[in-house]
């Protein structure tokens, strides 16, 4: 099987990935013994799915692919935006982070609570070329927080078109049309002549 490393520490991201890349072999960071911090400083996502990317496939010379993520909200000039991981600290609760982007937008009209989730993905191919892609879901950031399903930010984003946030979705419903599935539906053309 076309075998290709998942350059993430997010287990939820690598299985939403793993999910919609069936037939591929897809390890892990703990698969190739990989076990540095990346320090993500770029300035944009596609700068950090880079830098992920590269400093994988230079320690294991494996096509890697890297996921660079995050919540945008337009009532916060784009924030947390590259910070969503790191958005008033990483050993704050996503309950927490999400009531204060609630708060933060408070009695705000329907129309200025738009968002998007981004998603960059860095592929590093067999001949240790790089290619870079985005996927961009747009919504809007409701009132209360709702749902269990994903992670993250999903309990209080909703995608305009639908009613509720993607924690309410399962799965397999959330990968049909996530900001993660319009990234990969660029990449995967990519992967699959590469690794053919
Ligand atoms: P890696 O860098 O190891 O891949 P990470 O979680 O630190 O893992 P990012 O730096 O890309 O990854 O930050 C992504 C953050 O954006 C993630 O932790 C969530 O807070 C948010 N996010 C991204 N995609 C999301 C999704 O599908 N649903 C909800 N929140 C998401």
């Amino acid at each position: 099987m076309k075998k290709l490393v998942i350059a993430s520490g997010n287990a939820h991201k690598i299985n939403e990935i793993s999910a919609m890349l069936p037939d591929f072999e897809v390890i892990g960071l703990k698969d190739i013994g990989f076990d540095h911090d990346i320090e993500e400083n770029g300035t944009t996502f596609e700068e950090n799915a880079l830098i992920k990317a590269k400093a994988v496939y230079d320690f294991c010379a494996i096509p890697t692919l890297a996921d660079d993520s995050g919540l945008c909200v337009d009532a916060m000039d784009g924030k947390p935006g590259i910070y969503s991981a790191r958005f008033m600290g990483h050993d704050t609760s996503y309950t927490q982070k999400n009531q204060a982007i609630i708060e933060a937008l408070d009695g705000l009209d329907h129309e200025k609570r738009g968002a998007q989730f981004v998603c960059a993905m860095a592929y590093i191919d067999t001949h240790g070329k790089d290619h870079v892609v985005k996927g961009v879901l747009n919504g809007y950031i409701n009132t209360t927080i709702e749902g269990e399903h994903g992670f993250g930010y999903d309990p209080i984003f909703v995608p305009y078109g639908y009613d509720h946030s993607i924690a309410m979705m399962d799965e397999s419903d959330k990968n049909k049309i996530s900001h993660r599935h319009l990234a990969l539906e660029k990449m995967v053309s990519i992967i699959e002549t590469d690794l053919d």
